[in-house]
C-alpha cells in the first residue's frame, strides 16, 4: 500500500460559553482534519487543533510542508517517515509547529496501518489494558463561580466519574475556597486534581501545594512556566503531593530532560505536541524506564490507544470537545473508559459533522 494524496479540512468547533484557565480564555477550537489517501482506497485520518483561530493556517501549512515525507510512502514505514520528517524540520526547529505537523501525519499513517490489518493502534503497539480510569476535565473552569463549580462537580460525580480536575487562579485566597467547595460537593472518595496552567512562582506554588496536600488534593498540575523545568523540579522536591506536567513538552528528548530533572512525578504527553503515536510510544517506554506514572493530555478519543499499551498509564483526561467530529463515542462505565479494539484509532470522522463545522 502507498500513500497517494494528502487532504486537510479546516474546522471550527464553537463553544457555548468561553472557558478559561490561568493563562488563556478559549472561545472556540480551530481544528484541522487530516486525510491520507492510498492506492488501496483505505483512508488514514487524524486531527490537530489550536485555540487561536489565526494559527490554523500555520498548522495547515506545516502539514503540507511535510507532504513529501508521506506521499508514495508505505504506511508501515512510520519510523522511516519520522526520520525523514525530523531531517526536514532541522532548519526551522525541533519543537512547536514542526512537531505538530509531524504528529498530524504520523497519526494518520498509524490509522492507515491499523485499518489495513484490522487492528487497533493499541493492539499494534501491544496491549496492557482494555480500559482506563477517566477523569472529568471538561469543566471546573476559572471562569465559573464557586456555586457553579460545586454544581458541576456534583454532576460529574453523579455521572460516575471517580476523579475530576479544577483550574486554579494561582492565589491561595481564591483557590482554597474553590477547592473546599468542590470537595464538599463530591466528598473525599472522588479524586480532585488541580491545574495551575503554569501560572505560579516557585515560592507561592510550594505554599499553596502544602495547603492542598493537607486537603488531600490528588495532583498539582503545571504549577510553574513550562520552560522552567528547574522550577517545577524545586516544587516537586518540596511537596509530598505529586506534581503533574508535560502537556507542553515536545518529543522523547523533552520528556527525558523532564524526567532526568525530576521536574514531574506524573507525566502527561499530548499527542500533537509529543510527536504523534510513534513518539508517544517512546515516551511510554521512558515513563516505564523511570518508573513514572503517565496520564494523557486532551485528544481523549485518540489517546486511549496510547494508554492501552503504556506500562505506567493511570488515567485518561476526558472531555467532550471533539466528540461532535466522530461517528463513535467514548464508552464510559462508572468513570472507566473502554478502550476500543476497532481498527486504527477506532474513531472515524462524521462526514456530515465535518461539512457543518468546515470554515
Ligand atoms: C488545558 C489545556 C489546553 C486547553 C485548555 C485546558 C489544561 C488541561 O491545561 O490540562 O486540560
Ligand atoms: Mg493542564
Amino acid at each position: 500500500m502507498k500513500v497517494t494524496a494528502l487532504r486537510t479540512v479546516p474546522l471550527r468547533i464553537p463553544l457555548e460559553k468561553p472557558i478559561g484557565n490561568a493563562t488563556v480564555t478559549i472561545e472556540n477550537f480551530s481544528c484541522l482534519a487530516i486525510f491520507l489517501d492510498t492506492d488501496e482506497g483505505i483512508v488514514g485520518e487524524n486531527l490537530i487543533f489550536t485555540i487561536r483561530p489565526e494559527q490554523l493556517k500555520l498548522l495547515d501549512a506545516m502539514v503540507h510542508v511535510l507532504e513529501a515525507a508521506v506521499i508514495g510512502r508505505d504506511p508501515n514505514e512510520t519510523e522511516a517517515f519520522w526520520k525523514d520528517a525530523w531531517r526536514r524540520i532541522n532548519f526551522i526547529g525541533f519543537a512547536g509547529v514542526s512537531i505538530m505537523g509531524i504528529s498530524a501525519l504520523d497519526g494518520a499513517l498509524w490509522d492507515l496501518r491499523g485499518k489495513a490489518c484490522g487492528l487497533s493502534i493499541g493492539d499494534m503497539l501491544g496491549t496492557a489494558r482494555r480500559s482506563i480510569k477517566a477523569y472529568a476535565s471538561g469543566g471546573l473552569w476559572l471562569t465559573q463561580t464557586v456555586s457553579e463549580l460545586a454544581a458541576e462537580a456534583e454532576s460529574f460525580a453523579l455521572q460516575g466519574f471517580g476523579a475530576m480536575k479544577l483550574r486554579l487562579a494561582g492565589h491561595v485566597d481564591v483557590d482554597l475556597p474553590r477547592i473546599a467547595a468542590v470537595q464538599k460537593a463530591i466528598g473525599l472518595k472522588v479524586d480532585l486534581m488541580v491545574d495551575a496552567n503554569q501560572g505560579m512562582e516557585t515560592g507561592a506554588a510550594i505554599k499553596l501545594g502544602r495547603r492542598m496536600q493537607d486537603l488531600g488534593v490528588t495532583w498539582f498540575e503545571e504549577p510553574s512556566p513550562a520552560h522552567d523545568l528547574e522550577a517545577s523540579a524545586a516544587i516537586a522536591a518540596a511537596l509530598d503531593m505529586p506534581v503533574a506536567s508535560g502537556e507542553n513538552e515536545y518529543t522523547r528528548y523533552g520528556f527525558k530532560r523532564m524526567l532526568d530533572l525530576r521536574a514531574a512525578d506524573i507525566i502527561m504527553p499530548d499527542l500533537q505536541r509529543v510527536g504523534g503515536v510513534s513518539e508517544f510510544a517512546k515516551v511510554n517506554a521512558l515513563a516505564a524506564t523511570y518508573g513514572v506514572p503517565l496520564s494523557s493530555h486532551l485528544f481523549p478519543e485518540q489517546s486511549l490507544q496510547l494508554l492501552a499499551s503504556a506500562p505506567t498509564a493511570i488515567s485518561l483526561e476526558h472531555l467532550g470537545w471533539f466528540a461532535p467530529l466522530y461517528n463513535e463515542t467514548i464508552e464510559l462505565e462508572k468513570g472507566v473508559a473502554n478502550i476500543p479494539d476497532r481498527p486504527g484509532w477506532g474513531f472515524t470522522f462524521d462526514k456530515a459533522a465535518l461539512k457543518r463545522l468546515a470554515f
